[in-house]
């Protein structure tokens, strides 16, 4: 093992065998630079789905799938009782790290496995049954919008709309899932409670020295699809006043996108990751761009402002390139908090372990921001050295790893006894 384990109540052998299934699935869609890509419903994804199926069912879990394709182990000690949701999402982005959701599935997986040992060996019935999931499609870089199993399963987005959303080569996610064997027709196991840890994918718990972060709320986001509409030209020949630049109308955004962050510094952040260029040939000017404009913020009344000065903005730009601008939100959602009673029971755990552990907002979206709406639902986090993440070089020390697995299994313990 590359470092000391300092778990409070793992054993060796049950550390190593996590740190085991965790190089074996760190090598579905691994990339040369040392990062994943497995985006849903990809070759990679079906592939480590499948070998997930075969370890849960390895340690008597029963493997089921709801309709939108959300991978649930199902472990029933009392016949009808509502279970704990515990686990993430194993979808990554295209060159991605092999931490941001995995870890969660599988820690939550090991967690139960330790909890299923302990209860058959103490000859224990918990109040409540345990479902390890693994959530379709959280990223929403193939499909859009993101967090699209657990917001099916939750009733944020109707499962028929979920069905029919296309990737950029036509495909739907219904015919994505139809040859896997992985669309069910169930609404999937009942929730009582949920529980996810995941990578920070920020600097504060580094920063701090701190090994469990106590997910106490989620900065709000807005993420709109924009399209900006032109005319297909000749780009040599035809007079600058005749054109209407589709490209040049989505650069003036994406630098104002950047420029609105800095009006509002540490607060807001804002990003566009993804744009399509119309068509995209060497001596045409472009007649359509459509990108995805990804804003993030802490404070809901900032945020209000920087949507109303982007609105601003789509105007101006449309009469400084002569192109129009339409768009959607295809994703939003706010900074409601985790039920403070689920901080406590996290802190407490962490508390009884022995682990340095601190409160901490998520700038990133997560299943549980769905699943808090549902149930009480607790969230935590372990490090990210330097805050990499959604690149190859994202990692989280083994015995961060290890320390999150304790504290998880803590918690599903005591939720699972209500
Ligand atoms: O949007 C998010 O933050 C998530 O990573 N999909
Ligand atoms: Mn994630
Ligand atoms: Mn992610
Ligand atoms: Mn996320």
């Amino acid at each position: 093992m590359a470092e000391t384990i300092g778990a409070a109540t793992v054993t060796l052998e049950q550390a190593e065998a996590f740190l085991r299934d965790f190089a074996k699935m760190s090598e579905f869609g691994a990339t040369p630079n040392g990062g994943v890509d497995r985006q849903a419903a990809s070759e990679a994804d079906i592939a480590q789905r499948r070998w997930f199926a075969g370890l849960l069912e390895s340690h008597g879990f029963r493997v089921e799938y709801d309709r939108i394709g959300n991978q649930f182990g199902l472990l029933e000690l009392m016949p009808g009782a509502p279970y704990v949701v515990v686990g993430s999402h194993m979808d990554s982005q295209p060159t991605a790290g092999r931490y941001d959701g995995a870890y969660g599935v599988l820690a939550g997986a090991h967690a139960a496995f330790r909890l299923a040992e302990e209860w058959r060996a103490e000859a224990v019935i918990p109040r409540y049954n345990l479902a390890v999931v693994n959530w379709f499609n959280e990223e929403g870089s193939r499909f859009v919008p993101s967090m699209m199993g657990s917001s099916v399963y939750t009733g944020v987005l109707p499962v028929g709309q979920a069905l029919a959303t296309t990737d950029r080569a036509g495909v739907s996610v219904a015919e994505a899932l139809a040859p896997t064997g992985f669309l069910g027709d169930g609404d999937g196991p009942p929730a009582a409670f949920c529980a996810e840890i995941h990578i920070e994918q920020g600097r504060l718990l580094e920063n701090a020295g701190t090994t469990i972060g106590l997910v106490s709320a989620s900065w709000a986001a807005s993420k709109y699809v924009v399209t900006v509409e032109g005319a297909q030209a000749h780009s040599g020949a035809t007079i600058m006043d005749d054109r209407q630049d589709a490209l040049y109308g989505a650069a003036l955004l994406v630098v104002f996108a950047r420029e609105l962050a800095d009006r509002f510094p540490g607060a807001l952040h804002t990003a566009v990751g993804q744009l399509d260029v119309y068509p995209n040939s060497p001596v045409v000017v472009a007649s359509e761009v459509k990108l995805l404009l990804d804003l993030r913020c802490a404070d809901e009344a900032v945020l209000a402002e920087a949507n109303a000065l982007l609105h601003e903005r789509f105007a101006e730009i449309e009469r400084v390139a002569n192109v129009g601008i339409s768009q959607t939100l295809s994703h939003e959602w706010g900074i409601n908090p985790y039920q403070p009673e689920g901080v406590a029971l996290a802190r407490a755990a962490a508390e009884r372990l022995g682990y340095a552990h601190g409160e901490i907002l998520t700038v990133a979206g997560h299943d549980s921001i769905n699943m808090k709406e549902m149930v009480p639902t607790v969230m935590l986090f372990v490090p990210s050295v330097e805050g990499v993440s959604h690149n190859e070089g994202e990692y989280t020390r083994d015995d961060d790893l290890v320390a999150g697995l304790d504290v998880l299994t803590d918690v599903v313990r005591r939720l699972a006894h209500g």
